[in-house]
């Protein structure tokens, strides 16, 4: 039996999101914990170290493996075991080389890429919040600058090149796949810091394909906001 340990509003979506879509083609079944988050940090609470050594979400349980063994993380890992383990008829990862290698660079590229700086973008916003009047004026510069220099960059340059492959295509390599999943979070994320405008009519049209997919809409039923 596999667990999948899902923490509200997260990357772990992806695999809830994953596993519905398998459940339409295989006969796979999984079971789903819910994790609420901290009401105080609102990260991942303590107690998800028990099941993986970082404690961050997801972490996909396979109870069939040896004791010691069962659990791993990291979403573009635990979608490549689930694919290489159950999608045996290569319905969710093309296997035509050019597709493929398209595939892995957007399976990839999301963590890779677009996550840091979006993360890091959050991460200024909230310790600008946090920080005490009289050093506030300070860190909003310090913040503005870094935005400027480093993250606005990157990540004006990743949504182009997103937009642009999705001229050609409908899905990022080519059909759909895994890669839209995994991409589907970081780039719905850009969209609720406002990253996406009138310049990436593509994109938009993609995310609302994204969500019209019948397992997008249970995996919303089962785990709730995406993010
Ligand atoms: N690169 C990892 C990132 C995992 C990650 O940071 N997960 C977040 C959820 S979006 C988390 O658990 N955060 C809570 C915490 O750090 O306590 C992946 O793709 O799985």
């Amino acid at each position: 039996m596999l667990h999948l340990y899902h923490l509200k509003n997260s990357r772990s979506f992806r695999v809830v999101w994953l596993l519905e879509e398998l459940k339409l083609h295989y006969p796979i079944d999984y079971q789903l914990h819910t994790i609420d988050r901290d009401s105080k940090t609102l990260l991942a609470p303590e107690s998800l170290t028990e099941i993986h050594p970082m404690g961050k979400a997801p972490i996909l349980l396979d109870d069939t493996l040896a004791v010691g063994e069962q659990s791993m993380a990291e979403s573009a890992a635990i979608i490549e075991y689930l694919l290489t383990n159950y999608d045996t008829k290569m319905q969710f990862r093309p296997s035509e080389a050019k597709l493929w290698r398209d595939y892995v660079y957007w399976l990839h590229f999301a963590e890779g890429t677009l996550m840091p700086p979006l993360v890091m973008g959050l991460i200024l916003r909230k310790s600008v919040k946090k920080s005490p009047w009289f050093v506030k004026p300070v860190a909003k510069k310090f913040t503005t600058a870094i935005n400027h220099a480093v993250l606005a960059k990157n990540i004006t340059k990743a949504l182009a090149m997103i937009e642009t492959t999705l001229d050609k295509q409908p899905w990022l390599a080519e059909r759909f796949s895994a890669a839209d999943i995994q991409m589907y979070l970081a780039v719905y994320g850009a969209k609720l810091a406002n990253k996406i405008t009138s310049n990436h009519p593509n994109i938009q049209a993609w995310l609302v394909r994204c969500e019209q997919r019948a397992a997008f809409v249970r995996a919303k039923e089962l785990a709730g906001e995406p993010l």
